[in-house]
């Protein structure tokens, strides 16, 4: 079968990535993630996806879920997405995504999903484990194969999420024959895994319940601050950038990623300061990044009918490229296509 293309889709190479609207944006949704694709979306055609559809994996309350998902495209917004240039995709709007999931599921062997370690932390915290939940990374493969993106930025842990799209990927084109392009990681050079502040040891998390562990994109500025002056260090009183333990560590790669300061910088700085003062510097340089987001996010929040308008015209600017793909899979396939 001849591939199109359609029009809106350039020569460049493509993008995709997305978020789950489980709960407030974090500083390590923004470092890890939505930063990294604020610098790309002029390089790449992007395709940036609120990712409901991964959400109900685990229950969501569905009058909270609706409103989370407008909050979470907004902060997309807020943080620098054009809508102009990168396409805001609600996930579950494009009903490819999930076609394209069962399509793989079927030539997904179990064994690869029961051995992710996000399935086994996630599912050992429940009664009962939708099947959902394992069928998970799945769907995030057919959210990445169905643009036949290039490359996917992404926080250190989704690494082993992407590898497991590349096999699908790779088993799929030995099946049935070169269909899906290989897509590559794009990890930040600093905050790819932001820690907890309450808990340097764990991946700071929206579901974590504790209100010292993240700090949300939407924090007041004295809510952050105190945030930071409580987060754990370590017995040492000055920062040595010899022996600093993971609290420590974290708060400067915080800062770091908030600054763009080189190393050097950060040693000139920092090296013998004592917590008091380092947790200020670090505070202030949160505080600074985040203000103009917050502020983009209720101009966007206040402008009626604006956001819901980015979003149908984004899902209608891509649904012929994921059709087409399907179309293509289901042909590979033998499925009856018209
Ligand atoms: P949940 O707790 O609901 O699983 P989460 O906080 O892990 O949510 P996701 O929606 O799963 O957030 O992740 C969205 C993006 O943010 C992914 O690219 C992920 O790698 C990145 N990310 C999440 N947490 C961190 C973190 N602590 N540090 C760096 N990147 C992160
Ligand atoms: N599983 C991802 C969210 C996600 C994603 C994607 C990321 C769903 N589909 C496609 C990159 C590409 C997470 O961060 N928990």
């Amino acid at each position: 079968m001849k591939e199109s293309r359609p029009s809106y889709f350039s020569m460049k190479p493509r993008v995709l990535s997305g978020i789950q609207p489980t709960g407030s944006l974090h500083i390590g949704n923004y470092l890890g993630a939505l930063k990294n694709w604020v610098r790309m979306q002029y390089d790449y055609e992007c395709v940036f996806c609120i990712v409901d559809l991964h959400a109900i994996t685990l229950y969501q309350d569905p009058k909270e879920l609706k409103q989370k998902i407008e909050q979470t495209a907004a902060i997309f917004l807020a943080a620098g997405i054009d809508p102009k240039v990168s396409s805001v995709v609600v996930q579950s709007t494009v009903k490819e995504h999930a076609e394209l999931c069962w399509l793989l599921t079927c030539t997904t062997p179990i064994g690869w999903l029961e051995r992710m370690t996000q399935f086994k932390d996630k599912s050992s915290k429940q009664e009962s484990i939708s099947d959902g939940l394992l069928q998970y990374p799945v769907l995030m493969a057919a959210d990445i194969l169905l643009y036949k993106a290039n490359a996917v930025p992404v926080g250190e842990d989704q690494m082993q999420h992407l590898e497991l799209t590349r096999d699908i990927a790779q088993r799929f084109n030995a099946m049935y024959g070169e269909t899906f392009v290989m897509p590559e990681t794009k990890l930040p050079t600093v905050g790819a895994r932001v820690m907890g502040l309450d808990d340097p040891t764990k991946k700071m998390s929206k579901s974590e319940t504790n209100p010292g562990h993240a700090i949300s994109l939407l924090d007041e500025p004295s809510v952050i601050r105190k945030k930071i002056m409580r987060a754990t260090t370590d017995s040492n009183p000055q920062v040595d950038l010899e022996t600093a333990g993971p609290g420590v560590l974290n708060l400067l790669s915080i800062h770091q990623a908030f600054t763009g300061w080189t190393d050097e910088q950060v040693k000139q700085h920092f090296q013998g300061l004592r917590y008091g003062d380092l947790k200020k510097t670090v505070a202030e340089a949160v505080v600074a990044g985040l203000e103009p987001i917050q502020q983009r996010y209720l101009q966007i929040m206040a402008e009626p009918g604006y956001l819901q308008g980015v979003l149908r015209e984004a899902a209608e600017r891509v649904r012929p490229f994921a059709a087409e793909t399907v179309r293509l899979v289901k042909d590979r396939m033998g499925i009856y296509t018209d």
